[in-house]
Formats: C-alpha cells, sequence, structure tokens
C-alpha cells in the first residue's frame, strides 16, 4: 500500500486540530478517522495508545498513529492519569477542583503517548508539559482540562491560548514534534509516499 497520508484515530475534533496544525511544517499530512480507540484498562498511556493502534490497524491497516493523553496531577497521586477521559466525562474539570479544593500543592502534568505503526515501524513517543491546577476555571478556548490548567512559566491556562501558543508548548506539541523530526529523519515525509 502507498498513500502520502497519516492516519489519526481519534473522536476528539480539537485533538485532531490541534495535530493537524503541528504537523504542517513538516509538510505531513493527517486525516482524522473518527473510530473509538480500544481502550485497555491499564496504568500506562503507552500500553493504553499502542494496544488502540494495534487493534485500528488490524482494521485500517493503513499508516497511523493514536493519541492517548492523560491529566496527573501530584496532590491526587497521579490521578486521573490514564483514567482521564473516564474522570472528565464524569465530574469533569470541575470535580478536579473539587477534589484539589484548597490544596496548596497545586501541581500537574498533562502527558501524551502517541503510538505510531506504519510496518515494519511500531514506535511510541512522549511529550510532557508540567505546570498547577488553577483555582478556578478560565478561558473557553481549547478542550478538557484546558480551562484549568496553567502551564509553567506561563499566566494563563490552555484555555486562554490560542491554538498555536497551545501547540509550542503542549504536552501533545512535544509528542507530535517528535514523532515529526523522526518521520522526517527517516525519509518517510515530506516525501508524498509512504509504505506500510
Ligand atoms: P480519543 O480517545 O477519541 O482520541 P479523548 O478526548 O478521549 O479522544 P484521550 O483519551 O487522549 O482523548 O484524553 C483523555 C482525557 O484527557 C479527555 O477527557 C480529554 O478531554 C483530556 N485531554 C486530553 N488532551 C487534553 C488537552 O490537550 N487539554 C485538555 N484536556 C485534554
Amino acid at each position: 500500500m502507498v498513500s502520502s497520508k497519516l492516519f489519526l484515530i481519534t473522536k476528539n475534533n480539537y485533538k485532531y486540530l490541534e495535530a493537524s496544525l503541528i504537523l504542517r511544517p513538516y509538510g505531513i499530512r493527517l486525516e482524522q478517522v473518527p473510530l473509538s480507540k480500544e481502550e485497555i484498562q491499564a496504568e500506562s498511556l503507552e500500553k493504553i495508545a499502542l494496544h488502540a493502534a494495534r487493534k485500528a490497524y488490524a482494521l485500517l491497516k493503513r499508516p497511523l498513529v493514536v493519541d492517548d493523553s492523560g491529566l496527573f496531577v501530584e496532590a491526587l497521586r497521579g490521578f486521573p492519569g490514564p483514567y482521564s477521559s473516564y474522570v472528565y466525562k464524569t465530574i469533569g474539570y470541575e470535580g478536579i477542583l473539587a477534589l484539589l479544593g484548597n490544596s496548596g500543592n497545586r501541581r500537574a502534568c498533562f502527558r501524551t503517548a502517541l503510538a505510531l505503526i506504519s510496518p515494519p515501524v511500531e514506535k511510541l513517543f512522549i511529550g510532557e508539559t508540567c505546570g498547577i491546577i488553577s483555582r478556578e476555571p478560565m478561558g473557553s478556548g481549547g478542550f478538557g482540562f484546558d480551562p484549568v490548567f496553567i502551564p509553567e512559566g506561563h499566566g494563563k491556562t490552555y484555555a486562554q491560548m490560542t491554538t498555536s501558543e497551545k501547540n509550542a508548548i503542549s504536552h501533545r506539541g512535544k509528542a507530535f514534534r517528535l514523532m515529526a523530526s523522526w518521520l522526517v529523519r527517516r525519509r518517510v515525509y515530506p516525501s508524498n509516499r509512504i509504505h506500510s
């Protein structure tokens, strides 16, 4: 199979938008496949991403990437971490604020594990950005926990940033740029042919 595109398996349109903008300068064209990721219960984002990518590859037989991300809050011993999706759907960021209460330790990190499958390649790329959980939600941009996360060295939440400001410093930006540099170094891109 020869194709010029890389497929991102996600139902999250914001995630797709962010990833496409990050990859654009590298000449990598991304296409969204809005399949549900088959998520296993696991304690690591890497395992979840790789499992989902293998399942999706078995179905699509196309070069693809899966992004599994999570928010790790220090005072909650890393919760919600790999359970971020479920926690977001159930208690939302308001629930995280409530769990933290007046805690003085508001440190948290966002992590992304990217699983790339383009046989014979199967590879993981990790990105992490740390910061603090705000006292109240701020901003209306972005998605998920963005309104309550203030990255270190910045006086505002992800949700108060433009997409390109967020991408420049975010966990997702770091992971996708690592993957893009790797693909470009291996000359898979920006050639318009990717073999699988
Ligand atoms: P897919 O599984 O379809 O890709 P998802 O939104 O569920 O979409 P994740 O499992 O990677 O993706 O994300 C877990 C949770 O973490 C989810 O509720 C997101 O809203 C949240 N999240 C992920 N990346 C985020 C980001 O950059 N900013 C804020 N919240 C984020």
